[in-house]
């Protein structure tokens, strides 16, 4: 009788500390860290880019996982990122064109009532989108966005109302790096306000302080910190004054470089944006929460002049090729993912949500069509991609699909004279990741086939519930 006693008593401790052991192991879900950053592309030490002065992310990749085979959803901004957001193609969540004010661009100066009634500030993402703070919020995360938020600026398309706890940032395209304000009109917001407080801090420098300060308040409970700085994007202000890089980060490149280069102070950006991914690491290194948080790392598109490793790509940002669409990845959980690995598996930004969703414990939610699939066994080297085939379309300039090792691009080329005819390009990405080879001629039965993917998906996207600003709804 005794002994049945204490068999009970031990038993009941037993599941006592088991259910304790549990609670405590739920309260210490992983971090999740996910930086973009703009228009950099390959532009990187740890991807061969010598040139640049990338310190802090070469020890990322050093001590991560490097993919050479991840691409994005557009080689533009707010497609590129709508997908990221979603976990599903631009063109079935329907944000799969740029929201912005062409007329800027030719030199039309916008009124203030003008400007207040613009697309920019009045489109975003369909409010009928979840996106991953609302995905990971239902895990129990805290969140924020700091940054480019680049889904629309009126206050339902906000990032407090899209599932974010915090948002420093600007809902547009593109700010200039001191002022934050958008070709003359303030666009930096602190929850849903505009603010001129920090009016005069480089924008780096900015999310910078506001990410490390995020990571210290909430250190003891699971976060999810979205970083997409706007840097190393030109700024958007009427002087043109694009590449704005505080002395202190060009200093790096004296002497050898002309500081008064744009090509010059765009590395200055970079490396800007390098050290303050530094303080990051840092911070995480410091709060000792480097082995329970997962960091990812990748470009919203390309830029002319990519190269992986030494080996070149054809064309850069607003292009179908491999140079617009592809990215540097860098994944980065030290005890969970290998160090100083490379995948060349064929992943993208599609599979970021699921895999955010599956290291947090989210469900994703049934009636929601994802596109994309947990990456995180690939990452780790312990399964292949499960994906086959992507597909692009960017109604400004091209048309694209990857199926397995073949590429297919459709674009009308740029011409000084004006129009000339679409055209159309397949190539081996095994044999040709330059993409220098058209094999359109000589594989016509291939073409058909990858040519015939797109069109099943691109009528699968077509029968997708209509969604907003651009389809007809
Ligand atoms: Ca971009």
């Amino acid at each position: 009788m005794r002994f049945r006693i204490l068999l009970c008593l031990v038993l009941g401790l037993a599941g006592a500390f088991s259910l304790a052991a549990g609670a405590e192991a739920a309260a210490r879900k992983p971090n999740i860290i996910l930086i973009l950053s703009d228009d950099q592309g390959f532009d990187l030490g740890a991807f061969g880019k010598k040139e640049f002065i990338t310190p802090n992310l070469d020890r990322m990749a050093a001590e991560g996982v490097r993919g050479t085979n991840f691409y994005t959803t557009a080689s533009v901004c707010t497609p590129s990122r709508s997908g990221l957001i979603t976990g599903r193609y631009p063109q079935r969540n329907g944000t799969y064109e740029m929201i912005r004010n062409d007329m800027v661009n030719y030199g039309h100066r916008y009124s203030k009532g003008e400007y207040a009634i613009s697309p920019e500030m009045t489109l975003g993402l369909d409010v009928r989108e979840r996106t991953f703070g609302d995905i990971l919020r239902t895990a129990g995360y805290v969140s924020a966005v700091l940054g480019k938020w680049d889904m629309g600026q009126a206050r339902r398309f906000l990032p407090l109302q899209r599932g974010f706890d915090y948002f420093v940032g600007h809902g547009n395209n593109g700010i200039d790096y001191y002022t934050h304000e958008r070709y003359g009109a303030p666009s930096l917001f602190r929850g849903n306000e505009i603010t001129t407080s920090d009016k005069g801090t480089y924008a780096t420098d900015l999310f910078r302080r506001e990410a490390v300060g995020f990571v210290r308040r909430n250190q003891d409970r699971p976060f999810f910190l979205y970083l997409p700085f706007n840097a190393p994007h030109a700024a958007s202000n009427p002087e043109k004054d694009s590449n704005q890089v505080p002395e202190s980060y060009l200093k790096k490149y004296y002497p050898g470089r002309d500081p008064k280069k744009a090509d010059t102070k765009y590395a200055g950006m970079v490396s800007a944006m390098d050290e303050a991914i530094g303080e990051l690491f840092a911070t995480l290194r410091e709060l000792k929460l480097d082995r329970n948080t997962l960091v990812l790392f990748f470009a919203d598109n390309g830029r002319i002049g990519a190269q992986i490793d030494g080996q070149a790509l054809r064309g850069g940002k607003s292009s179908g090729f491999e140079g617009g669409l592809r990215s540097p990845l860098i994944a980065w959980w030290p005890g969970v993912l290998p160090a100083g690995q490379t995948t060349h598996e064929f992943l993208t930004a599609l599979e970021v949500l699921p895999t955010l969703a599956a290291v947090g414990g989210a469900a994703l939610p049934q009636d929601v069509v994802f596109d994309g699939f947990d990456m995180l066994p690939v990452l780790q080297g312990k399964a292949k991609s499960a994906r086959q085939e992507m597909f692009w379309d960017w109604p400004s300039a091209y048309e694209a699909a990857r199926v397995g090792q073949f590429k297919w691009v459709a674009y009308t080329p740029r011409d000084k004279r004006g129009e000339v005819p679409a055209k159309e390009e397949l190539f081996d990405l095994a044999a040709d990741p330059g993409e220098k080879h058209d094999l359109s001629q000589a594989q016509p039965q291939r073409l058909a086939e990858v040519k015939a993917r797109y069109a099943r998906w691109r009528a699968a996207m077509d029968a997708a519930e209509p969604r907003g600003p651009f389809r007809n709804y």
